[in-house]
C-alpha cells in the first residue's frame, strides 16, 4: 500500500509477507531530479532469492492458484485492475520520484495498466486446447498447462508497465511469480503485489526480490527452481540471462536494447512530422527501448523538417517532473546522464554537428539533479558509433534519404529490430516499407502506442519472443499431449495376436 509518499524502507515481499533481506542488507535509493536520499531497499542475497523461490514453488505444486479455474482467476485479476484504477494517482506520484518521468507521463501511462491484467484475465477464459487427429481407436487432448515458477527481471524506464506486461500474462496462466525489479526503480513493483493479493491472489503466488543486477539479478538468473525467465534491459544483461536459460533448459522472453528509425516521407505535412519526431525521441527523456533515436526524412523536405525540429527541441520544457507543465524530466541516474554525454562528445569527436541540446542545462535548478538538454546531432555517418549505438537518453540523430530503397536500407543497417515508425500518407508505400523493414513492431503515422493485445518484441539485438497478446499468454504455457486409447480392449503387444495398430 502507499498514499503516494516514498515509504522509507522498501521491503521484500515473500509468502506474503514483507521482509528484510536476511543479512539486513540495503541500497539506497536517490530521487534523480533533486539528488535527495528517499529511502533504503531491502536487498536481497542468495538466501533471499532461495526462499522466494521455494515459496513461488511451493504455491504452485499445492495449487493454490494454478489449479483454479481461469474463470476464477480471471475474477481476480479483474478486482485488482479495480483496485490500480483507483490508485492510480499514487503509483504515478512513485514512479515519478524514483525514476523522475515527468508526472502526466507516467499519470497517462498509468491509466492504461489495469487493462493488463483485464485482458489477459480474458485470454485465460478463452484459451482453448486442441484436439488433433491421431487416427482410429484414439483421442488425442493437448492441454495448455502453466510452466511453474517464472523469474520476472525488470527495468527502471518503465517499472510498473514492464511489470505488468510479464506478470499479467504469467499469472492468467497460472504460474507463480518471482520479480526482481530494477535497483532503480523498485518501489512501484513492490507495492504492487500487496494489491494483488488484497485483490484475492494468494501469498507465496508472486514474490518481489529487491537487490542489484550483479547480485540478487543474477542469483535469480542462475537459479536452478525456475521454469521460465523474462527479461526487459540492456542487450548485454539479455545475452547473460538467456545464457543462463540456456543451461537450466528453460524458456527465455527477452527484450533488449533498441535503437528505431522515425522514417518521414515527403507527403506528410511538415508540423506533423515534426510534432512525430519530438514525440518519438523525447518521451520519458529518450529513455525508451522503442526510442525514436534516427529521424530518416526524404532529402527534399530535410532542411525545413530539421530547422522545425530544432526549433521546437529547444523549447521542450525542462524541469520538476512532479510538476504538470514539465515535458523533459531529469535522466535516472548519473550513469545514465554520462552515457548520453559520453555518445554525444564521441559523436562530435568522430565530425558529427551538434544542432541543439548536447549539454548540461545551465541554473540552479538542475545542478542537483541528472538532466541533460534535449539534443539533436546531424552528419552521423554508418562510420560513427552514434549510428549504430543504443544512448537511451534525448539524443535522437538526422539523417537524409534519396528513396524509399534508401530509407529502408538505413533503416535495417542496425543491429537492433524492436520498433520502427513511418510517416507518409500513402497507403501502398507504408505497406510496401513495413513489410521490408526488419523489424518487430512498425506504426504508420505513430510512435509509441501499445496495447496488450498487440505483440510487443523485436528481431536482431533487440531480444527473444514478445510480450503482450496470445503468444506471450502461450509462452507462460506448455503443452501436455494426453493420448487416449478408447479400443474396447487393452492390446497386448507380446501377447500371441500382436495388434496391428502398432505396426
Ligand atoms: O539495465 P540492465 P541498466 C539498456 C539501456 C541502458 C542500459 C543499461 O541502453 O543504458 O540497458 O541500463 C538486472 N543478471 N536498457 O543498467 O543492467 C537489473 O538489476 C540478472 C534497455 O539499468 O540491463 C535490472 O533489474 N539480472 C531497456 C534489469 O536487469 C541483471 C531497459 C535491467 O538492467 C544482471 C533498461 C545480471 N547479470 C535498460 N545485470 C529496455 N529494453 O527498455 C543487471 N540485471
Amino acid at each position: 500500500m502507499t498514499d503516494g509518499t516514498m515509504p522509507d524502507r522498501i521491503m521484500l515481499h515473500i509468502d506474503g509477507k514483507q521482509l528484510p533481506a536476511a543479512d539486513g542488507a540495503t541500497f539506497p535509493l536517490h530521487n534523480p531530479a533533486t539528488g535527495e536520499h528517499m529511502g533504503e531497499v531491502a536487498n536481497a542475497g542468495a538466501v533471499d532469492v532461495d526462499a522466494a523461490v521455494a515459496a513461488a514453488r511451493t504455491a504452485f505444486e499445492d495449487r493454490r492458484w494454478s489449479g483454479m479455474r481461469p474463470r476464477d482467476r480471471a475474477r481476480i485479476l479483474n478486482r485488482a485492475a479495480g483496485l490500480l484504477a483507483e490508485r492510480i494517482d499514487e503509483f504515478a506520484r512513485l514512479e515519478t520520484l524514483q525514476i523522475g518521468r515527468p508526472l502526466r507521463e507516467m499519470r497517462a501511462q498509468l491509466r492504461r495498466l489495469p487493462e493488463w491484467l483485464e485482458y489477459f484475465g480474458a485470454v485465460a477464459q478463452s484459451a482453448e486446447g486442441t484436439a488433433p487427429d491421431f487416427g482410429n481407436g484414439y483421442l488425442n487432448v493437448v492441454r495448455r498447462v502453466p510452466l511453474g515458477v517464472a523469474g520476472l527481471i525488470t527495468p527502471w524506464n518503465h517499472p510498473l508497465l514492464i511489470t505488468m506486461k510479464k506478470l499479467s500474462a504469467a499469472l492468467a496462466a497460472g504460474n507463480s511469480i518471482v520479480v526482481k525489479p530494477s535497483e532503480l526503480g523498485p518501489a512501484v513493483p513492490a507495492a504492487l503485489v500487496g494489491l494483488l493479493e488484497e485483490a484475492g491472489v494468494p501469498p507465496g503466488v508472486v514474490n518481489t526480490i529487491t537487490g542489484l543486477g550483479a547480485t540478487t539479478g543474477r542469483f535469480l538468473s542462475e537459479h536452478r527452481g525456475l521454469d521460465k525467465l523474462d527479461i526487459t534491459g540492456g542487450t548485454e544483461t539479455g545475452r547473460v540471462v538467456a545464457a543462463n536459460a540456456g543451461r537450466s533448459l528453460i524458456p527465455v522472453t527477452a527484450e533488449l536494447g533498441g535503437k528505431a528509425p522515425v522514417i518521414v516521407f515527403d507527403d506528410v505535412d511538415v508540423d506533423e512530422a515534426v510534432a512525430g519526431a519530438l514525440f518519438a525521441a523525447f518521451i520519458a527523456t529518450g529513455q525508451t527501448c522503442v526510442q525514436g533515436a534516427r529521424v530518416l526524412i526524404a532529402e527534399n523536405m530535410y532542411d525545413a523538417v530539421v530547422s522545425r525540429l530544432v526549433e521546437r527541441t529547444r523549447t521542450l520544457r525542462l524541469g520538476d517532473p512532479l510538476d504538470a507543465e514539465t515535458q523533459i524530466g531529469p535522466l535516472v541516474s548519473s550513469a545514465q546522464r554520462e552515457k548520453a554525454a559520453a555518445a554525444v562528445d564521441r559523436a562530435r569527436e568522430q565530425g558529427a554537428i551538434v544542432l541543439c541540446g548536447g549539454r548540461v542545462p545551465a541554473g540552479a535548478q538542475y545542478a542537483a539533479g541528472w538532466f541533460y538538454e534535449p539534443t539533436v546531432v546531424a552528419d552521423v555517418t554508418d562510420a560513427h558509433d552514434l549510428w549504430y549505438d543504443e544512448v537511451f537518453g534525448p539524443v535522437t540523430l538526422v539523417r537524409p534519404f534519396r528513396d524509399e530503397a534508401d530509407a529502408i536500407a538505413q533503416a535495417n543497417d542496425c543491429p537492433f529490430g524492436l520498433a520502427a515508425s513511418v510517416w507518409t500518407r500513402d497507403v501502398g508505400r507504408a505497406v510496401r516499407v513495413a513489410d521490408q523493414l526488419d523489424i518487430g513492431i512498425v506504426w504508420i503515422n505513430d510512435h509509441h502506442r501499445i496495447d496488450p493485445a498487440s505483440p510487443w518484441g523485436g528481431s536482431k539485438d533487440s531480444g527473444i519472443g514478445s510480450e503482450n497478446g496470445w503468444d506471450s499468454y502461450r509462452a507462460y504455457t506448455r503443452t501436455q499431449s494426453v493420448v487416449i486409447n478408447s479400443a474396447a480392449g487393452i492390446p497386448d503387444w507380446f501377447g500371441s495376436s500382436a495388434d496391428l495398430r502398432y505396426s
